[in-house]
This record gives structure tokens, sequence and C-alpha cells, in this order.
């Protein structure tokens, strides 16, 4: 539930719908009022979450958690856990997992109306994160714990308090949960769909979430969102801080540079946009027959694979004209909610929907046709990215659909038969890459165990428990893993750059595919936002995550032409990938661990805590006409940094 990465452009939706688990809590509402705690789904006689409510809930994810807990870092004890509490200086640095199970504990300590307990567990998180973007973390829990904790007059002035902890730039992301939980009924409708899967650690944990921690919040709403307003209203009184100069470079009209061969692999990707620079397979045309005989039919331009009921073999996924008529506006409204606009008709139009969905059918409906939209608009922003001042480049487009993962595998995994076909695909793209010499692949894409595990516990007549369900998402995850290595490996010349994923997870520790993988022809990118702060979102990791670039609102083109602003490492990804094909058109001798050390070498040192560099088209093509041309530091005065 709580960070699944779907598609990375669904990151925004996943914070406002479920980012349950890690967030907040309160006394037992069921015991109050047990009408609260039914759901308006139809009662399942055989329900094994009959018995897993209220106290009975609380008691299992609090023993649950602690288990984990002590699977992944034994160190932390009940005891251990007490004394740091109180003096978070003596805590380890904690590694993701706990932190996850932490929040558990923080929810669990809400429920049981201990809120200073609660705001100790999410303080000592704050402070002892080995990922220091978890720093900013728990802003939900922490606000309905000064809440709780503050007499009836000052509850506003101390939830304002907390949002004003937060950075201006990580304001907007932790707002959007107290604008679109409006009713109770829509939290009932998310416990509802919780109720549909296999008793876990992790669905307890977001079940607890929506029955125990959300209400309250909820039926607190307007102190929540008068605080925020109060706070964005402070914000605003200031001069923004200025903008990070990222230092792109068009080379439109450069007489150095020279053709170059690059491919989007995504989900589906609007090929008439870029009819002027699309990649052409002379051999090929669009018959419906293999003109060339490689064994894959009218692939001209690119590769196509879709299975299922709705599968089609377009480049362009498309989802129907009603369904984006009515779900598009999400795209731009999940972004003004974030920017505290919610009066557009954009974001208004987000709040009807979800307003709606008060019913788990309802909510699977929503998130089908989001996932529609999310489908078809993807690989085409990132594509428009890819190309922007690179009047050189030849795109290729493949299109797989089961990276999107959210159509085709709703609440199920993929049979074997299915990932054999994943990985026929992949081995086709690996011998189209080959064939036509595509010297730069974008893949904003991304798999993660959980999210897969998460689709299985749905299944509960095949995967009875859940360690039948982790030992087939381990299964699924392993082959996938083996699948991105062989397209690396197949293709040496080429250079990779892929998402690093948007969970703000340590992709090493999560092993999140293909962003864990290590290989001399993978660059895995994060995202800063415009002010060249890592996003909230961006997963990360100090080896393997060392390039970032601009991914949190950022414009480019949707399949009907408009531009609209979107947000992920999907979006930080195709950024450089851009710079890599600037590179390739100025220097195509070089390869791809080339291309990767001149991109870090030449980018802009992030500040402590966070690391890594952001890519600076600029001098990396300085670096490359004039190969005396100084390496970061030589510039790094000029640069603003707007903190
Ligand atoms: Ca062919
Ligand atoms: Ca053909």
């Amino acid at each position: 539930m709580h960070s699944t990465p779907r598609l990375p452009i669904l990151l925004l939706l996943n914070l406002a719908l479920a980012c349950g688990g890690a967030q907040t809590a309160a006394p037992d509402p069921c015991a109050a009022d047990p009408g609260r705690c039914t759901s308006d789904a139809p009662p399942n006689p055989s329900s094994p979450w009959d018995g897993m409510r209220g106290q009975a809930l609380r008691d299992y994810l609090r023993e649950a958690a602690w288990a984990k807990i002590g699977e992944v870092q034994p160190e932390v004890t009940p005891d251990a856990l007490a004394r740091w509490l109180d003096d978070p200086s003596q805590a380890p640095a904690l590694a993701g997992r706990t932190v996850e199970r932490l929040f558990d504990l923080a929810m669990v300590a809400l429920a049981e109306d201990d809120p200073g307990r609660a705001e100790k567990i999410v303080r000592l998180i704050r402070s002892a994160a080995r990922n220091r973007n978890s720093a900013f973390r728990g802003t939900t829990l922490l606000a309905e714990a000064a809440r709780r904790q503050a007499e009836e007059d000052a509850a506003e002035t101390a939830i304002a308090e907390v949002f004003r902890e937060l950075p201006r730039t990580r304001f907007g992301s932790a707002t959007v949960i107290f604008q679109i939980f409006q009713t109770p009924e829509q939290v009932q409708a998310r416990l509802a769909q919780v109720h549909q899967q296999l008793v876990s650690l992790d669905t307890a944990s977001a079940a607890l979430f929506f029955e125990q921690v959300l209400p309250p919040i909820v039926e607190h709403r307007d102190r929540f969102l008068s605080a925020i307003a109060a706070v964005r209203a402070e914000h605003e009184a200031q001069p923004e801080p200025p903008p990070y100069r990222f230092g792109t470079v068009d080379l439109s009209g450069a007489r150095d540079a020279q053709p170059v061969r690059i491919a989007v692999w995504d989900v589906g990707t609007n090929p008439e946009l870029f009819a002027d620079q699309l990649f052409v397979n002379e051999a090929e045309e669009v018959n419906g027959r293999d003109d060339d005989g490689n064994g894959q039919i009218d692939d001209r331009h690119g590769l196509v694979q879709d299975v299922g009921e709705v599968s089609n073999m377009d480049l362009l996924f498309d989802p129907g004209e009603e369904t984006l008529r009515q779900y598009k506006p999400f795209l731009r409204g999940i972004m003004d909610l974030r920017a505290g606009m919610a009066s557009t008709e954009a974001a208004q139009q987000v709040l009807a929907l979800m307003r709606g969905a008060t019913s788990p059918e309802a909510l699977e409906e929503l998130e089908r046709n989001l996932d529609a939209v999310g489908e078809w608009a993807h690989g085409t922003h990132v594509a428009g990215l890819m190309l922007q001042g690179l009047p050189q480049a030849r795109l290729a487009i493949f299109r797989s659909a089961w990276a999107g993962e959210s159509r085709l595998y709703h609440h199920r995994g993929p049979t074997d038969e299915e990932l054999a076909a994943e990985r026929a695909n992949i081995d086709a793209i690996a011998e189209f890459i080959r064939r036509h010499r595509i010297r730069v692949v974008n893949a904003s894409l991304g798999f993660s165990e959980e999210y897969v595990a998460d689709q299985l516990r749905y299944e509960r007549d095949r995967y009875p428990d859940d360690e039948a369900v982790r030992a087939r998402a381990a299964a699924i995850h392993a082959r996938r893993a083996e699948n991105w290595a062989a397209i690396f490996d197949a293709c040496p010349d080429t250079l990779f750059v892929v998402a690093a994923g948007n969970s703000n997870q340590d992709v090493v520790e999560y092993g999140v595919v293909p962003a864990s993988l290590q290989r001399p022809n993978v660059l895995v990118v994060g995202a800063v936002d415009r002010w060249g702060q890592w996003a909230t979102f961006t997963n990360s990791n100090p080896e393997q995550v060392r390039v970032f670039d601009f991914g949190v609102e950022v414009p480019s083109v949707i399949p009907d032409g408009e531009t609209v602003p979107l947000s992920g490492t999907s979006m930080a990804s195709p950024n450089t990938a851009n710079l890599a094909g600037k590179i390739l058109a100025v220097d195509p001798s070089l390869t791809p661990a080339q291309i990767i050390a001149l991109i870090e070498e030449t980018g802009d040192p992030i500040a402590e805590p966070f690391g890594g560099v952001i890519a600076n088209e600029e001098r990396a093509l300085e670096r490359l006409r004039r190969p005396q041309a100084p390496a970061n530091g030589g510039s790094t005065r000029r640069r603003q940094r707007g903190r």
C-alpha cells in the first residue's frame, strides 16, 4: 500500500490515496461508535478481518512490526527504543524497513490515545533515519498528535507549528492528503478495499490507518485546512527563493552536432507529436507483415507489446475518449492541489471524483481510470523531455504495456506465461537496439517486490498466507531482475538511463528493478525540484543514485499536444537521457561508461545531508568541446542554489 510504485507518474496520486501506513492515529473509534467501522461492502462470512479490528488490530500490528524490526535491525529493541525516544542522538542510523515499522508503532500509539509517544517516535525517525529524505516524513501523524495534545482553542496553532517545520519546498506534498479525504465514506471505502486482501503486516498497517488514524483527522479536517492555509499565506508573504539554474543547452543549429538515435521505453508514446524526429526502419512498412524478416511485424518506428482484453498494438495506449474527458484533469489537478490552488477547475474536478469514491467498487473504477490516463500520458511526456533542444535525435519507441503493471496486473500477479512474454518482449527490444544502433534508451520504469506482493494479497484463494505471497513475489521479482540484467548485458554499447523510483526508498535496500542493477551502461537518476533540492519522493542510494535532475512539476507535452507539468523520477530520467543524447551528438565516440563519468564529473554537488550531483548540461558540453574546461568547482560560485 504505502508507496506502491505503479507508474511513476501516479506517485502523487499514491501519496494522496495510499500513503496510509506511514502517516498518522486516534482513540478507538470502533469502540465509541461501532457503526463507523462497518464497511458498506456485503458481509463476507469468512473474512479473515472479522476478528481484526480495534484493539485486536493494534495488537497484531504491534507484534508483527516488532517481529519485522527484529529481522531487519536486531539492535532496535523495545528497551533501546524507549531510551532513544528520550534521547534520539543515541540512536543508530535506522534502516528504511525499520523506519516503516516504527511508523506502524507511532500509529498504534496514536490509536491508543498516546499522542506524546507517537510524536516522539516520528521525531526519532526524522532525526535518525539513514535516508535523510525521511527527515521530513510523518507530517500527518505529527499534526494529528499536536492537535490532540493541544487545548481545544490552541489546536490550530499547534497544527500550524508542525507545518512550519517543513521547508517550503516540501509543504505542498505534505498537505494533499488533508485535501483529498473529505468525507468518512471515502475512508470507509479505502478500508473495505484493504479488507479484500490477505491479513499481513502491510495490509494491517493500511487497515489501521484507515480504521483508526484517518477518521478523526477527517472529522477535524477544517482545522487542518485552516492551519495549512495560514502557513501557506506566510510562505507567500515571503519572496520565493530563487530557482535553481539547471543550465540547459539547446543544440539547434549547432554545427558540431551529428544525428543520434535514442529510444523511449515506456507504456505508450504518441508518435504523431514527434513525426519530424521519429526513427524510421526503412526496411519495414506498416502493413501487417514482417517486411525485414526479423520476426517482428511492422517494427518501423519501434516495438509494441500489449496483452489482455483491451490490448492494442499502437505505439500509444488509448483509454477511450470518455475516460480522457473525465479523468485527464487529474494530471493537472493534483499539481494544483499541491500548490494550494484548490479552487481551480482541475483541482475541483479531482476533489469531486475523490469524494464520489465511497465504495470499494467506485474506488476501483477510479483507480483503473486514473491508471489509464497515466498510461496514456506518461511516455509522451517523457519523450518530449528527451527531445528538448536536440533536433539531431531520431526517436524510436518501445511500448511495453506490462511495464505499467496497474492495468494488466490489477489485483493479481503476472502468470509464468506472462513473465515469459515480458522476457520475449525484452529480447526483441534488445535485438532492435543492436540492429539499429540505438545509443541511448530512457526507461522511466520500475518494479518493486512490495507492489507485486500487495497485488497478490488480493488472490486469497491462490495464496492462502503471507508466506506464500512473499515466495511468489520474490520469484516474480527475481525473474524481472534477470530480464533487465539480460538486456543491459546484451547491449553494452547503449546507455540505459533509468528512473530511481518514487517511493523515498533506498533502491539497493529495497532491490528496486532495474534501478538497483549495477552495470557500466546503466545510469540511475533521482529527482530534484526547481530549487535543486531532493524531491520528497525520490529514491536514492549513495553509490547507485549519484545523478539527479529536474523532476518536480516538469512541463512537457501529453498526447493531445497540451503542455502539463508532471512530477516523478520519470521526468528526471529523460532530462538526463536528453543530456546523454546531446553528448553523443557532439562526440559519438564515447562509451556509456564515459558518458556517465562525464555527467557525474561535471554535475553540481548537492549539499549535505543529501548527496549526488545535479546534471549540468552547460558544463558537460563545455568539457566535451574544450577538454581543458574545469570540472565542477570552477563555476560553482556562480550557481544559484536557492537555499
Ligand atoms: Ca520486421
Ligand atoms: Ca510490416
